[in-house]
């Protein structure tokens, strides 16, 4: 692969291997050994998609492991735990959830994250140099992603229309985003004070995390039942970034259905209803782009964050609508006023905090969605910029958590899995798209 690299894009190259060989236990590829020392099942499926261009034994290793932790009604959960660690080493740990009734002893959250792992399985297809046994590797796979999606489609479709619905902030994967503030704010709280006091990093406000264990407290007494979450669970919330990835993965099921010989017929059926759902429920023609639904107050959710933009993952988005996210994407609101896009958060609204975690700073793995999105659509000058401008912020800052989108500033964990893997990605598709 650094072969076909510049000299700087080869150096870039081997220091975020560097970063994915560090942070590899073994078994998966931790986010950062020091903050997030268990497997996280959004950052594995980004992790995928580097080590498919760089070490595919290990991509196949890592979305093992993570579906090793799926529960018996297809729940694929966010967090599946390393139990060899000290109990404090992350919170919440395994304590917090119960989940020791699941099958196979192994230790998990209760929730779950934006389902792009058929995505990634497809991608790492793409990436295969030996088509068989890549074959066979995805026919292994397959009953897994079909029981994650079938779950979904079971337990989390509340309104009947195809979407499916987060029950925690969490599950978005863009945690304390402004866009959750009015849902997480209306849940109430008990007397009792659930925040640790040993945390070893700036939480969001004690009052928010306090309401994030409250939500999870309630879904475990429960016993995680759907009745619960369809009918009394207090936050329930569409979200476009959710809902847009598991639309590209239901597409991405379709083909590899083919590949292994299976039908791709259900999976075509359910990617129509949910992309008509899509813009029937999330679509918002006033602000041009979609917005969160949420469900307990039957309304959208004010603020425009990144997610807005996710359907670009949609491949079959109408090119009006298409034209309406770009516009908004390169304004002064998002990218056209931001040295360092993409703002996870419309600068103009009243929450955007440059400095707030997932309140206003740029990721790698939105970037990252948004230059797939925009290169699905043909939109390859946009792609070209989220390219730049994400090789920019590595270049400056390192393999950074996040980073402040006007002086580019790096920010949380350094030699962040993530970040490292979508730069290998992004560096081998732009020179050899389907090389390994
Ligand atoms: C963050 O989420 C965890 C909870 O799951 C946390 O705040 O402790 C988010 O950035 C999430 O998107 C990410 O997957 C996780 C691990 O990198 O950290």
């Amino acid at each position: 692969m650094s072969a076909r690299l510049t000299g700087d894009e080869s150096a870039l190259w081997k220091a975020a291997a560097r970063v994915l060989d560090a942070n590899w236990t073994g078994a998966a590829t931790v986010p950062s050994p020091g903050l997030y020392p268990h497997q996280w099942s959004w950052d594995s499926v980004f992790v995928t998609m580097g080590l498919a261009r760089y070490k595919r034994d290990r991509a196949e290793r890592e979305l093992v492991s993570l579906f090793h932790g799926q529960w018996s009604d297809g729940l694929l959960p966010h967090i599946v735990f390393n139990t060899s660690l000290a109990r404090h080493a992350y919170f919440p740990g395994p304590d917090l959830w119960e989940t020791q009734r699941q099958p196979n002893g192994t230790r998990t959250s209760g929730l779950t994250h934006p389902p792009l792992h058929a995505l990634a399985a497809l991608r790492l297809h793409e990436c295969a140099r030996d088509a068989e046994a890549s074959r066979a590797f995805l026919a292994h796979l397959y009953p897994m992603l079909v029981a994650q999606h079938a779950y979904l489609a079971r337990v989390r479709d509340l309104s009947a229309s195809g979407l499916v619905a987060i029950c925690h902030p969490w599950e978005s994967g863009l945690d304390n985003s402004p866009a959750w503030d009015r849902p997480l704010g209306a849940v109430e709280l008990p007397p009792a004070d659930y925040a640790p006091r040993w945390a070893s990093r700036n939480l969001p406000t004690g009052e928010d995390y306090d309401r994030y264990v409250r939500l999870v407290v309630l879904l475990r007494e429960t016993g995680y039942d759907p009745a619960y979450i369809r009918d009394a669970h207090p936050f329930a919330v569409e979200d476009p970034l959710f809902n847009a990835s598991y639309l590209a993965s239901t597409h991405a099921l379709a083909e590899l259905a083919e590949i292994i010989g299976e039908d791709p017929t259900p999976h075509r059926e359910c990617a129509s209803r949910v992309h008509t759902a899509l813009l029937d429920r999330l679509w918002d023609r006033d602000t041009g782009c979609f917005r969160a639904r949420d469900l307990r107050a039957g309304r959208l959710l004010p603020v425009v964050t990144v997610g807005s933009f996710a359907p670009l993952l949609d491949p079959e988005l109408p090119e009006p609508i298409t034209r309406s996210l770009i516009d908004l994407l390169l304004s002064a609101r998002f990218a056209g006023a931001a040295g360092y896009p993409v703002p996870t958060c419309d600068i103009q609204a009243p929450a955007f905090d440059r400095a707030a975690y997932w309140r206003g700073p740029t990721w790698i793995n939105t970037n990252w969605l948004l230059w797939y999105g925009a290169l699905l659509h043909g939109h390859d000058v946009v792609a070209d910029l989220l390219y730049g401008a994400t090789l920019r912020l590595v270049r400056q800052s390192g393999f950074r958590e996040f980073f402040d989108p006007f002086d580019g500033t790096g920010r949380g964990s350094h030699d962040y899995s993530w970040s490292a893997a979508l730069v290998m990605d992004l560096l081998g598709a732009r020179r050899a798209p389907r090389a390994a």
